[in-house]
This record gives C-alpha cells, structure tokens and sequence, in this order.
C-alpha cells in the first residue's frame, strides 16, 4: 500500500521562545532567573508539546477520513527512555531548540538530564516494542501502541558492597509533560472476582465479581520528519467511582477509600522479570486488564467508521507482543460472540485473522502457563471460551492425526495432570494467522523443537521477522559525531532508510575517512568519560579498549563467561608483566530480576573483580573492569557510541534475537560472539571475516549436553583452571570466604549447564585476534566501517 497518512514536514518559525518564556512564567510561575533545572526542561518539553499537539490532531483526521487498516500493537512492556531530545530531532526542531539554548543561555545536557527515563520495560522486549512505535510512525504507518501506564517502571538498580540493590522507580513523582489523560474515553473492564490488600499484596476474593475503569494515558510518538504523529496509550486501573456516593451515605467512607486503592494497585508496578520466575495472579490480572481495555478501545474505534463486523480483519490487526496479551484470543470471542452477538464460526475466523503473535524465547520453561483454578475464580468466561476452543481444535487434530494421542496432549491449550494450566503460547498459535520468531535461527529453532507439534499442525502460521532497531535513537540522537560524519559522506537518506548505509562501502579505502571515523570514535569516547567523570566523580581512560556487555544478568547471557575471560588475562599479565596489551577497559551493566540469585552473585562477582584489579598495582592503567549501576535507555545511549568492541556471547540457541548486538555495531563496534540470534544474520551481512565468532554452534550445544563434562576442561585447560583456583581461593572476596561457592556448584559441580567452560578457550582465541587487529588502526577502521554500512 503506497496511501501514506500524516501531513507535511513542520513549518514552524519564531514564538519558540515566546512559548518557552510562557510556560516558565504560567505552568510553573517562575521567571527566567528564577527558573530550575527541572523548570526549564518543563518548559521546553512543553513548547515541544505545543508544536505536536496541532500535528497529531490532523495525523488523526487523517485516520478517520481515509478510514485505512489500522495496526494495533499490544505489549505489556515499552521501555520508552527519555523522549525530549528524541522529540525535537524527530520534529526536526533541532535548530530552533538550539537557538532558544543560546539565546537564554541554557545548558542542553543539564535540561535533558532532568527527564526521568521512561522504563515500563524490562529489556529487549520493552525496548523492541518502543522501537517499533517509533519506526512505524516514520513509516507514515497508521499504528497504535496498547501497554500499561505503571506507576512505578523498572527498580532503580545501586550497588552496595558489590551487591544490587532494588529501589522503587518513582519516575511520575513530578508530572510528565508528554502524557495526556483521557479520562473521557475510559473503558469498563469486568472481572469474576474482586480484590483485597493482604499484608501489602493485592489478593484475589472469588465469588464476587468486580468492576474497574482502565483511564488511557495518551503519549505522542513523532515519526521523523514530524509528518505522522502515532499514539501510545497506556491503561491506568482506578475504581469505578472516585467517590462511591451510596457507601458514603453508608458511612462506609473509609471502606470506598480502600476499594479505590486496590483497584489502583492493579497498574501500580512493573514485574521485574524477565522470565516466568514468578507466576502471581495480580500479573495474570495485569495482562487481562490490557487486552480487556485495548480490544474494547479498538472495537470502539472500528465502529466509528465501520458497520460491517466481516470486515473487521480487513480493518484490524493486532499483534501480541509474546503471550503477555495472549488473552485477546479469548477477549475478541468474547466480544464478537457475547457482545456483537456473531456466530462462533464467524467469531472465529474474524479472531484469527486480526491476531498475530511473535515469540520472544525458545526455553520451555519461560513459556507463560497459568493455573485453571485461578481462570475459574478471575476470568471464568474466557475459561469457558477457551475450552470451547480446545474442544474444536483438537478434534480436528485427531481427525487429521489418528491415534496420536501424544501430539494431542502436547498440543492442548491446556495441560492435563495434578495441577491444570493454560499453556498461553497454544492459546496463541492457535488463535491466530501468524507466529513469528525474531531471528532466523530462533525462527527455525521453535518450529523443529519448542512449537514443534503446533508447526507441524499449521505449518503455513510460522515464519520469521528477525528484529530491529530504531537508526533514529540509536544512531542519529545518541551519536552526533558518527552521524554526522556518515551525512556529509553519504547524505542524509540512511535515517529513514538504513539499508543506505550500505554506500559506506565506498569509503574503506578513503584513508581521511577512515582518520575521520576514528576521530569520532575517539571524541565519543572523550565526552562519555567527561559524563562519568560529571555524574559519578571517576576517571576512566579514553585511550583504552572499550570492552562492552551490556544487558539484562542472565546465566545463558553467560556475563560469567566474560568475566572468566578477565581473570584469564589478568593471570596472563600478572605472571608476565613485559606483555603487550593494549589497554583496556571492561564495561558491564545490566540488571538482575530481584528473585534471580545466582545473576545477583554474578553482579557481586564483577563487583569484586573490579576492587582487586584496581587494588592491585602490577595491572594499573592495563586492564580495568568498571560495573555501570543502574543500566537503562539513557545510559546505553551514552556507553554504546564509545564502545569498541560488543560482547554477545550468550550459548547459543539461547539468545532469540538481542538487540543491542545490532545498536553496537551500527556504532562502529566490532562484535566478539557467538553464533546465536540475529548475531548470525549480522555476520553474514557484514562478512564473518569481519566478525569475530566463536564457540559452540546451537547444534553442537544440543548434541553434546548428553556427555559434556565441565570438569574435563577444568583437568585439561590450564587457563581455565588457574582462573577458577583463584576465584575459590577467596582471592577476589578476602572478607567474604566461601561468598562465590555457588558459581563453583553451577560450573562444576550442576554440570555448566550453559557450557560457560566449553567455551572458554575459543573465546580467548579471538580475544587473541581481536586484540591484534586493534594494534592495526587502518585494518580496525576498515572493518568497524563494513560492520557499520553492513
Ligand atoms: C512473564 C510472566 C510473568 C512475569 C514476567 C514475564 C516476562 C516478562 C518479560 C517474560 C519475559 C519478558 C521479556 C523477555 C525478553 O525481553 N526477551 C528478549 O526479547 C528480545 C526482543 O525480541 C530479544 O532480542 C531477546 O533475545 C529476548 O531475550
């Protein structure tokens, strides 16, 4: 479809200051001396506001006039980041900003530190889904995103004595000037049983069916160019009334008051997991309350320019963003068959060609699996929806697979036993045209093993839609001196279409290019140690190698492995201080679910291989491990444009796609890792030669898990044994002996179950030729240049 929807580029010249002035005086009272930091950043958002709000209104006018298939994008997670500078680059305001910046003497870094990150997301999930938004709106493409408007976003990660600490995210505490409420357009949401708080938790009480509001949250995403102002809108939960009038009369004042607080605990925080570590019916409630807001809101929006149910499909399509949403299979019956009042065939067929599912992990055991008992209690209609589903789908099943009971209890919407559940992922494929993975080795894995039996039964449903990222936030905003460099050699057209990165193939032989790539390189690294050295008071050397792993603490991310590497090299240098390295500095971040005991210890570990290797003279100023606290979208805008050399190192056929492996090495980082996600795809693009893999494929990790034996290599690789000896002799935790035991257990005790030893060894070797291609700079230039247009 060629129709594109939004209107022209902005044409906006002058009053920018005027607006800015206006806002100090009138929203927060202030003149321009009088003005705070965070004044000012309001100010400004808000004259970014003013100039979007007209804009959003005609991208909607737009809509409803040309009456286009509207997409719908449905995910409990967006991890959004700040939006003030990405706002202004998007709207192309960039030289108005600057001259009010000028003119009123601001200090832009000071004003943008001043937005609390927006982090209603986990990781690569949450961030996908932000991306997505994002691109979709550049693309002129009419989407809207559906999430939850959480009080509380990710915990705040501190580290103390080594170890994580959680604290609350209170990142609403002072109002943001990019959401809108609506509390005009609410949507009732119905639910079998009601709620009370019990020893600070929501508990549900059966038998006594309730009603809440979802109130949306409406935030501007601003495609660039500014033509095409989408909608993200996010769901509040409050209680019907404010003000229960008739309990008043009662004089059950106090207990309308508590109603309304368990109601508003259902949105009020984030699940820090990013797995299914921990199944609890309030998350149950959480995902239900999206669908049951987002399809009523959609259906609503389908009515008003629509009167014919059988084109529903042909005018909605929903995609559910892993099974968190998974519940609008059920939902949409729901209203089609109960509400609209459709048969269950016409029901059905509109529901699965509305709704698509991507899957985001192959581990079974991440699989969403909730208990029937607590459908029974909370959502019986959609249980009894469900059923009637499973009924029809696997009496076609043994129509087409006689006798095959084994494919018929695996492929059940429910599980049988001690201890029924709803396994969502069936409820998913099932329910739907489409499932996607998000790379093509993940793709191909989940039809031959987790999704197998499903896949062979809708062969037609799988296929693949390896994952990306925004170029705008990624590159262009969080990288002005690479971006700029790629401008004025290629132009301009690669922000809104990448593949044209492709003509920095031309320039590998252009040796000022290749000075100039450098360069840049080099000042991104300078003004990311000057922001340490602002924010946190430590130094840190821009001449060395900057080694970055960045992302979520997981065991199959195999942090452990990278800092197995560290001692490796630290043993290497301690026994033979005259070695040429080159400097290096090993940055980690990223956050671990608040349950998740060994990734805290590993969090703990790197801690503590930090403190010894700066305590200890002989390896000053030649290896340093710095642990970042408190990883999210601001600081990986700020770490990821320095860093030289990305880590993707997770045992492969674990990771689906990573995302951030992509984002480095738009950034000119060249990437050491192993075959897994869309690293592969990467490789290939760019040439492997230019990559620096290793370890075992997916295949081998499979076929080797019967005989692999950690202790082998501990036995026969010298390295690897001199490493571990000294991590359990206490030499890294002196006042804390025995702290690291439980890393032993996983390594060598449980078997490595994720093969860190197996890989070892590789791993050192093409540290081994990445560190001699860094001795070459025309050579590194070359393929950090390839990897960039690749
Ligand atoms: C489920 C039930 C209850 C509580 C929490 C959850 C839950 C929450 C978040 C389960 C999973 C997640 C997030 C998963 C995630 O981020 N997966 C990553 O998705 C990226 C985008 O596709 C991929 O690039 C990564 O490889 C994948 O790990």
């Amino acid at each position: 479809m060629n129709t594109q929807y939004g209107c022209g580029p902005v044409q906006f010249a002058g009053a920018s200051e005027a607006l800015y002035e206006r806002h100090l005086l009138f929203d927060s009272g202030v003149d321009l001396a009088g003005a705070t930091a965070r004044d000012r950043f309001e100010a400004l958002a808000r004259s970014v506001r003013d100039i979007l709000s007209q804009r959003r209104l005609l991208t909607e006018k737009t809509y409803e006039q040309q009456n286009p298939k509207r997409l719908y994008y449905l995910s409990i997670e967006y991890l959004i980041g700040r939006s003030l500078l990405n706002n202004v680059m998007n709207l192309m305001l960039m030289p108005l900003a600057n001259q009010v910046i000028e003119d009123k003497k601001l200090n832009l870094i000071e004003i943008l530190e001043q937005e609390p990150d927006a982090g209603l997301g986990n990781g690569g999930l949450g961030r996908l889904a932000a991306c997505f938004m994002e691109s979709a709106a550049t693309m002129q493409l009419p989407a809207m995103g559906y999430g939850l408007r959480y009080e509380y976003g990710i915990f705040k990660q501190s580290i103390q004595k080594g170890w994580q600490q959680e604290m609350p995210d209170n990142w609403l505490r002072s109002p943001d000037p990019w959401e809108f409420a609506r509390p005009n357009e609410k949507v009732e949401v119905n639910l079998g049983c009601s709620f009370e708080l019990s020893g600070g938790s929501l508990r549900p009480v059966p038998g006594r069916p309730s009603t809440l509001y979802g109130i949306p949250f409406d935030r501007p995403v601003i495609g660039y160019g500014g033509s095409t102002i989408n909608t993200l809108r996010l769901w509040a939960a409050t209680a019907p009334d404010y003000f229960n009038f008739e309990e008043f009369s009662h004089g059950d004042f106090v207990e309308a008051f508590t109603q309304n607080l368990s109601a508003e605990t259902l949105t009020r925080v984030l699940y820090p997991d990013d797995s299914r570590l921990m199944g609890q019916g309030l998350r149950l409630i959480q995902e239900y309350f999206l669908v049951a807001c987002s399809l009523a809101d959609a259906v609503r929006r389908f009515q008003r320019g629509n009167s014919d149910w059988r084109l529903f499909a042909e005018k909605v399509a929903i995609q559910m963003n892993d099974t968190h949403p998974a519940l609008a299979v059920p939902e949409l019956m729901r209203i089609l068959v109960d509400q609209v009042h459709l048969g269950w065939d016409e029901a059905w067929h509109i529901t699965q060609n509305t709704l698509a599912y991507t899957n985001h992990t192959l581990l079974p055991e991440a699989l969403e699996k909730w208990p029937v008992p607590w459908f029974e209690d909370m959502l019986p209609r959609q249980l009894e929806i469900i059923y009637e589903i499973n009924r029809r789908f696997l009496s076609d099943v043994r129509r087409r697979f006689p006798g095959d009971e084994g494919r018929i209890q695996r492929s059940s919407l429910i599980e049988e036993g001690f201890g029924k559940k709803v396994r969502m992922a069936n409820v998913a494929v099932v329910g739907s045209h489409s499932t996607n993975g998000v790379a093509a080795i993940h793709s191909n894995l989940l039809r031959e093993t987790t999704l197998r039996d499903l896949a062979e039964i809708f062969p037609e449903r799988f296929n693949n839609k390896t994952n990306g990222v925004t170029p705008r936030r990624w590159l262009l905003l969080c990288n002005p001196e690479l971006s700029g460099l790629i401008t004025d050699a290629i132009g301009d057209g690669w922000i809104s279409d990448l593949s044209q990165l492709s003509k920095l193939n031309a320039f590998t032989s252009d040796s000022a290019f290749r000075h100039d790539f450098l360069k840049a390189k080099r000042d991104a690294k300078r003004n990311f140690c000057d922001w340490v050295r602002w924010s946190t008071g430590q130094l840190l050397d821009p001449d060395a190698i900057f080694d970055c792993q960045v992302k979520r603490i997981h065991e199959y991310k195999r942090q452990l492995l990278n800092a197995l590497r560290i001692v490796v090299l630290y043993n290497r240098l301690r026994e033979n201080p005259g070695l040429n390295m080159h400097p290096r500095t090993f940055f980690f971040a990223g956050k671990a679910a608040p349950a998740y005991r060994l990734a805290k210890l590993i969090i703990k570990f790197i801690n503590n291989l930090a403190v010894t290797i700066d305590g200890d003279p002989a390896v000053r100023g030649r290896i340093k491990v710095v642990f970042l606290p408190e990883y999210c979208v601001s600081l990986a805008e700020h770490l990821i444009p320095t860093s030289d050399v990305s880590n993707q190192i997770s045992t492969a056929g674990y990771e689906a796609s990573g995302t951030s492996n992509m984002k480095f090495m738009m950034n000119g980082a060249l990437t050491i890792g192993t075959r897994d996600g869309a690293t592969i795809e990467m490789a290939a693009q760019a040439g492997e030669e230019n990559f620096f893999l290793f370890g075992l494929t997916a295949e081998q990790v499979a076929g080797s898990r019967a005989w692999y034996n950690p202790r082998w290599h501990y036995e026969h690789e010298p390295e690897a044994r001199e490493a571990l000896d000294l991590i359990f002799s206490d030499y890294f935790s002196r006042n804390e002996p025995g702290v690291f035991a439980p890393l032993r257990d996983a390594l060598l005790m449980q078997g490595d179950h994720y093969m860190h030893l197996a890989d070892l060894k590789s791993y050192l070797e093409a540290d081994e030729r990445l560190r001699a291609l860094y001795n070459q700079p025309d050579e590194w230039a070359r393929k950090a240049i390839l990897n960039v247009a690749g």
